[in-house]
């Protein structure tokens, strides 16, 4: 097969893709091929279209903002959008920018190889492609977690992930149907199979502090007035933490009343989405003291919603700090277990043995099932780039550069790997941050880096190895000063069996992050070696 050049590969479609393509091809004049494994644009949102899958941003917010056309013509329609809302969305965007012709669907990228200062690139297709720049686009979600259950090949029925949700949906009418896995993804399922299937059986192994994402139409004059400025909008979502133009976080929840920080959580709470977990206290990320405080809060939410008190004390996380893993928001989640069709086990107490060909063996029983649905979430982060069979400088395997843990220099070059450029890597703050502005900042940074290489005669830029080191150190240090490390979760690797534990996440806050990456292209592109 003929190998054929570009001046930049695009691994993967999803918002960072697309914008990707856009930037490099259409404002730089790049030549510039993607290289996407689904059959269509959409990513995390071509795959996980499960019923109840939703965005837990705001719609006006989780968009792009780099076209202000786009941001005017498109209207949302509800608060939060679904996931066919927003993958319509994308395919609009492939669409207003002419993006498809340019992408390789269906097509993994098999290996990729750094080689005469530019990468080799080989596809599940058979091609070669050559590139000077390799830009990652793959997201932090994206590879599945593998199930290890003992037995799950014997089991008769039907087995759906809702990390690849079958495209012609899925009728749990009349059903018995088990879910495993109480994230973010299971928050979102189960409320919806709850109110289809005969019976719902719900397998939890850790209670989350779910709250209310507070979804609904979105109203076309609200839509309007954000509209009118959106650069404003735009402008208060960059100067936060979140990425969200969230205003009202009050420095501590510990230094004011019991009465006072009542009010504050209330007011939160009603007001959804993430309200409550990024803006009413700062020092919830830091003090126990007052993690726990929401947490109560959150408990005795929990206890007013679920009838029975000891399907109520389940569901009521007690093992973690609030915010050290990423709170689910719901629509109904904790009234499902009210329903007469929904049972919930506790695998603390009783564990899941083995699938059997009808069901699932517990320690206490045995439950049969014509359906199962796996929500146990993603090896993240460093996960999904580890499967593109990178190789670097002296053929060194990323795979064996990150044997202790991602390492990168500000979540967007790794040393011994010129000219990869990572959008949303690891030790940046993207998943901690509103998506598509994290990935427009990235995609932003590395397009200026390679208009400054080439106004420069200069071919390549690689992270220097002190400077991989030092980031790495603030990154662990800075984790080191709030909650986070203190829980398994997956910002810490924590959630696959034999992954390093360590944070992957620059918790800083992006406005900070965006200054050092500032700073660094300002300073010549400190950090880096160019040639
Ligand atoms: O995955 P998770 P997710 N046996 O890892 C359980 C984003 N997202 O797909 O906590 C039994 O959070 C596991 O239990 P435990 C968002 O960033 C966003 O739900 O490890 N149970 C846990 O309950 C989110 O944080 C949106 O004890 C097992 C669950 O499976 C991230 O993706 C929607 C198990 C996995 O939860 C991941 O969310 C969805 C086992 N062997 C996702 N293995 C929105 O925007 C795992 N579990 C709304």
């Amino acid at each position: 097969m003929t190998e054929q050049s570009y001046d930049v590969v695009v691994v993967g479609a999803g918002f960072a893709g697309l914008y990707a393509l856009h930037k490099f091809r259409d404002q730089l004049g790049l030549s510039v091929a993607v290289v996407e494994l689904a059959g269509d644009v959409g990513g995390t949102w071509y795959w996980n279209r499960y019923p109840g899958a939703r965005c837990d941003i705001e719609s006006f917010n989780y968009s792009y903002s780099f076209s202000e056309e786009l941001q005017q013509e498109w209207v949302w329609s509800e608060r939060f959008a679904g996931q066919p809302e927003i993958l319509r969305y994308l395919n609009h965007v492939a669409a207003r920018f002419d993006l498809r012709r340019d992408i390789r669907f269906g097509t993994r990228v098999e290996s990729a190889t750094f080689e005469n200062d530019g990468w080799t690139i080989g596809t599940s297709d058979g091609a070669t492609l050559r590139a000077q720049f390799l830009v990652s686009g793959v997201g932090n979600q994206s590879l599945a977690k593998q199930p290890d259950f003992v037995g799950l090949d014997d089991f008769a029925g039907d087995v759906y992930y809702t990390s690849a949700w079958p495209h012609e949906g899925v009728d749990f009418t009349g059903k018995r149907v088990a879910v495993i896995g109480t994230g973010a993804s299971g928050t979102q399922v189960i409320p919806v199979v709850a109110e289809q299937a005969a019976h719902l059986t719900v397998f939890q192994r850790t209670p989350n502090y779910a709250m209310p994402i507070g979804n609904g139409p979105l109203d076309y004059e609200l839509q309007s007035q954000l509209k009118s400025n959106y650069a404003a909008l735009r402008a208060r979502s960059r100067s936060s933490f979140s990425g969200i133009p969230y205003t009202q976080a009050q420095p501590s929840a510990v230094a004011v009343s019991p009465a006072e920080r009542r009010a504050t959580f209330e007011a939160r709470w009603s007001q959804g989405g993430f309200k409550l977990f990024l803006d009413s206290y700062q020092d919830l990320f830091f003090d126990p003291a007052a993690s726990e405080a929401v947490a109560e809060f959150i408990r005795e939410k929990i206890g007013e919603r679920v009838d029975d008190p000891e399907v109520a004390a389940l569901l009521t996380p007690t093992d973690h700090l609030f915010g050290t893993k990423r709170p689910p928001l719901e629509t109904n989640y904790y009234e499902a277990f009210n329903r007469p069709n929904v049972t919930l086990v506790d695998l603390h107490k009783n564990a899941l043995q083995r699938f059997t060909s009808t069901g699932i063996q517990t320690e206490q029983g045995s439950y049969e099932f014509d359906a199962v649905v796996l929500a146990i979430g993603f090896d993240a982060i460093s996960g999904p780039l580890q499967q593109l069979g990178i190789r670097g400088r002296e053929g060194r395997a990323l795979t064996e550069h990150w044997v202790e843990g991602p390492r990168t220099y500000l979540g967007l070059g790794v040393h011994g790997f010129p000219n990869l450029f990572l959008i949303t890597g690891p030790q940046s703050p993207a998943v901690l941050y509103n998506g598509p502005l994290a990935i427009e900042d990235h995609v932003d940074w590395i397009a200026d880096s390679i208009e400054h290489l080439r106004a420069n005669g200069l071919r390549t830029i690689e992270a220097t190895a002190e400077a991989e080191s030092d980031w790495i150190e603030q990154t662990l240090a800075i984790a080191d000063q709030t909650l986070l490390p203190r829980t398994d979760s997956w910002y810490m690797g924590a959630n696959i069996p034999g992954k390093p534990r360590v944070c992957m996440v620059y918790l800083g806050g992006a406005p900070q992050y965006r200054e050092v990456c500032a700073q660094v292209a300002d300073d010549n592109y400190r950090g880096f070696q160019l040639s």
